[in-house]
């Protein structure tokens, strides 16, 4: 899958958001997912609009697929007087601006309380995120709980094999195991948060994975810090995308800092971690 186009790759997913998601990669020729882990929703608004303007790179593609923005990685509950007409604003700019919707939501319950968080609460995340996560720790039942919200409406789940944060637990069996239980359910299962290619791995001599294909979404992604003083650890998109194989960048502070109104700064950061992940692909693929 790491020498096939994201354009072509479509093709070896059943699962809709999965297909939608390298749809548009190859479409808007970008494979950046922001993630915006601001309180306020105006300052969330504000860096969208930041990161979406045009980028130099497709100078004759109509405005919506302009924007660099492929993903919007939320964690919608640190948002600070939630409603649901926030929702609605986002969805409006998603289609303003042709990006999808992650909600980083790492369930790790039993299936029954999952599919609630899910599907109810304040937030209703099934009803507006294509993709979700979750950590595979509960075992396959967290899947079973959270397909029964989400493959009907057509969503799709990505597990957490590994972690970027120093000491992570995330390794070794553990990750096999969560690549096997991924195996199981590919309807809704469309990749991993990881750090490498997943494709294989754990296989036993009866799966036939040669022609696997996970989608690889990676974060821990950072052009000046190795590193926060929390035991982030940052990779270039060089390092995720043409020497680890992974499929998608996710870059939070590396975009838009520590002043979330410097919205000229977003923009050019923006660009370059787009261009950077992206030429690393087009260098992956040659
Ligand atoms: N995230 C990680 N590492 C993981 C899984 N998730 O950093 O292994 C998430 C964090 C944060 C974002 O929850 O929202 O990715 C990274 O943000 P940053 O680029 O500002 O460090």
């Amino acid at each position: 899958a790491a020498t096939k186009s994201y354009g072509a790759r479509a093709a070896s997913f059943s699962n809709p958001t999965a297909k939608a998601i390298l749809e548009t990669m190859e479409r808007k020729k970008s494979n950046l997912a922001v993630s915006v882990d601001v309180t306020k929703p105006a300052d969330l608004l504000a860096i969208i609009e930041a990161v979406a303007p045009q980028s130099p790179l497709l100078p004759s593609l109509p405005p919506a697929a302009l924007s660099p923005l492929l993903l919007l990685k939320t964690h919608i509950d640190i948002i600070e007087d939630f409603d649901l007409s926030l929702i609605e604003r986002l969805q409006h700019l998603g289609h303003k601006y042709d990006f999808l919707y992650f909600e980083d939501r790492k369930f790790a319950d039993i299936g029954n309380t999952v599919a609630l968080q899910y599907s109810a609460g304040v937030h209703k995340i099934a009803s507006w995120a294509h993709l979700t996560n979750a950590h595979p720790v509960p075992g396959p039942s967290i899947i079973k709980g959270l397909a029964s919200v989400g493959l009907p409406l057509g969503r799709g789940l990505l597990l957490l094999a590994e972690m970027s944060t120093k000491g992570a637990l995330t390794v070794g069996t553990y990750t096999e195991d969560a690549v096997r239980m991924a195996r199981q359910h590919r309807d809704f299962v469309v990749g991993f948060i990881a750090q490498r290619r997943m494709d294989g791995v754990g296989a036993g001599p009866e799966d036939n994975v040669a022609d696997e294909d996970f989608l690889i979404l990676t974060p821990g992604i950072g052009f000046e810090a190795k590193g926060d003083a929390m035991g982030q650890q940052y990779r270039t998109p060089r390092e995720a995308v043409f020497d680890s194989g992974c499929d998608m960048i996710i870059v939070g502070r590396g975009i838009y800092g520590t002043d979330p109104k410097a919205v000229d700064t977003i923009a050019a950061k923006a660009e370059r971690y787009q261009s950077e992940g992206w030429s690393a692909y087009l260098d992956r693929l040659a």
